[in-house]
């Protein structure tokens, strides 16, 4: 039996309430601290927005390591506008860099890290019209053109081109108050008219229906440039109750500064670089979609769907908008902060559940952006733990959508580490009795693996054990692991043997 040390036990995790604060304050900030960093790159010949800059992004993003990618030069544009694509991407490094915690942590790090700063709340600040970024220039009405701005066609076969992809709207409940932050594709109809599809269940759709059930059209304000942090926890499920914009005052350790609008009552964030206010009435609707998804295909087929009426528009000089492509991954805006946040989450909703023994959990964003895929690791304390684990793992609030593989591994497997996980199926898993199958679950019309589009919601899941057989804990053979004596000496005598690199950390080791 090998023996474990303190590095496999569960990371320690507290509200982060003296956690560092992010040290930029919007967009233009962030990318100056990135492009100091070296992981921005400026591209200032002309790229056209019909499907070359998505063909930029994409081949560049098919290394994990790409940077981030300014498109300085739109071949037409006449609004003088920037667009950031791979803002985030598969880059741990950029997430880190977004939301304040060392870029050098390992991914396990990073995931508890992000548990603290997730579970800080922070209210909004609200900041004078006149002292707000975004307020450089303001139009309203038929002085509107959002045609004159570059929104990119990405994929062939997507159905129009989309101003809103790396967007914020907000939207208000109108029993509580509450404003939601959502990320909803937009599709560009005209000078002052943009599509919104919302799925179903989704806060912005439901916001939207109770207003029109109250007879009244629902507002809504957009940002198109927006910071990453906004961005990222717009596209996160948090409960309806809850406000997006305190948990982004959270992980940016100070409240979110907000502006009012000009034409609705909601307010605007002050520090994006551009912004739209408008209307949605109910029954006005066009034929919005496809648009190339995060599964890597096109999603729902091209439907009518509400229409945004564009009542006033703010904007920096020369603004920076962000476009998050979607695609299979290393190329998926969502990469990696996705897979950091939803780990994150899953651990939170396991440790109040009580289950003892939870080690870590990963959900790779090579499955799907972080949603095929989640393996667990526990330190197994009883008969049927790791079932337990399993089960409850595949349908905990965090991970029950869309999740089609859970799979279970011992405590000196690292969840967030594939190779370990891929060792751990092919050594500890009998599949004749280590998968169990769930039907009927939680899952989504974007899955393509149920071809026909009405069975798409029902989904299924394997709940993989693949940790070490309860029942054989004692006699279970050992792995192959180095003697700790001869691992300290050697790594004692890393540098003298030639090596640059620091010795690798090794945490299980032989016992006598
Ligand atoms: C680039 C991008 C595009 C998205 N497009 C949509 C969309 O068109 N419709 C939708 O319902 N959700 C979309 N999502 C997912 C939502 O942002 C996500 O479900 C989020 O939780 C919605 O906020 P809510 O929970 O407050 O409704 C998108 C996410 C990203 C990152
Ligand atoms: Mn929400």
């Amino acid at each position: 039996m090998e023996d474990h040390i303190a590095a496999t036990r569960p990371l320690p995790f507290s509200p982060a309430k003296h956690a560092p604060a992010a040290n930029w304050r919007d967009l233009r900030e962030w990318i100056a601290l990135i492009e100091r960093k070296g992981t921005l790159r400026r591209i200032g010949k002309p790229v056209n927005a019909d499907e070359e800059l998505a063909a930029i992004t994409y081949m560049a993003t098919r290394n994990e390591e790409a940077p981030a990618l300014l498109f300085e030069n739109i071949v037409g544009d006449t609004s003088g506008s920037r667009v950031l694509a791979n803002m985030l991407g598969a880059s741990k490094e950029r997430y880190a860099l977004a939301v304040g915690i060392d870029p050098n942590l390992s991914i396990a790090e990073m995931i508890a890290a992000t548990r603290g700063i997730m579970n800080r709340h922070v209210a909004p600040v609200r900041v004078a019209k006149s002292k707000a970024p975004v307020n450089e220039i303001v139009l309203r009405g038929d002085d509107i053109d959002l045609t004159r701005f570059p929104s990119p066609k990405f994929w062939p076969g997507d159905g129009g081109r989309y101003i809103g992809t790396g967007d914020i709207t907000l939207t208000a409940s109108p029993d509580s108050g509450r404003i939601n932050v959502g990320c909803y594709r937009q599709m560009l109809h005209g000078p002052r008219r943009v599509g919104l599809y919302c799925s179903p269940g989704k806060h912005g759709l439901l916001d939207r229906e109770a207003w029109w059930k109250a007879g009244k059209p629902c507002e809504v304000v957009v940002a198109y440039g927006i910071d990453p942090v906004l961005f990222m926890l717009a596209a996160q499920v948090f409960g309806a109750k809850e406000s997006e914009l305190d948990v982004a005052g959270g992980m940016m350790g100070r409240g979110i500064e907000l502006t009012d609008a000009e034409t609705v009552g909601l307010p605007i964030p002050a520090r994006a670089e551009l912004v739209i206010e408008g209307t949605v009435r109910q029954g006005d609707v066009l034929d919005e979609g496809p648009l190339g998804e995060f599964t890597g295909y096109y999603g729902r087929e091209r439907s009518p769907q509400p229409v945004i009426d564009v009542t006033a528009l703010h904007m920096r000089k020369a603004p920076i908008l962000t476009a998050a492509l979607m695609a299979k991954y290393p190329s998926c805006e969502i990469g990696a902060y996705y897979a950091i946040m939803r780990s994150a989450r899953i651990l939170d909703d396991l440790e109040r559940i009580g289950v003892p023994g939870v080690v870590g959990a990963y959900a790779h964003p090579a499955a799907a952006s972080g949603w095929g895929i989640v393996a667990v690791s526990l330190q197994q304390q009883y008969p049927g733990h790791a079932s337990q684990v399993l089960a409850l793992t595949a349908q905990c609030p965090a991970a029950a959508y869309y999740t089609k593989w859970i799979i279970a591994v011992d405590d000196d497997v690292d969840p967030t580490d594939m190779n370990e996980v891929m060792w751990a199926l092919s050594t500890r898993c009998h599949p004749a009795e280590d998968i169990d199958i769930i039907r009927k679950t939680w899952s989504t019309g974007l899955d393509p693996s149920q071809v026909e589009m009405e069975r798409r919601p029902y989904g299924s899941k394997a709940l993989i054990d693949a940790c070490k057989p309860h029942r054989y804990l004692k006699e279970f053979p050992q792995p192959t692991l180095l003697r700790r004596s001869v691992y300290e000496r050697v790594a004692a005598r890393w540098a003298e043997l030639g090596f640059a690199e620091p010795p690798p950390r090794l945490t299980s080791f032989h016992s006598e």
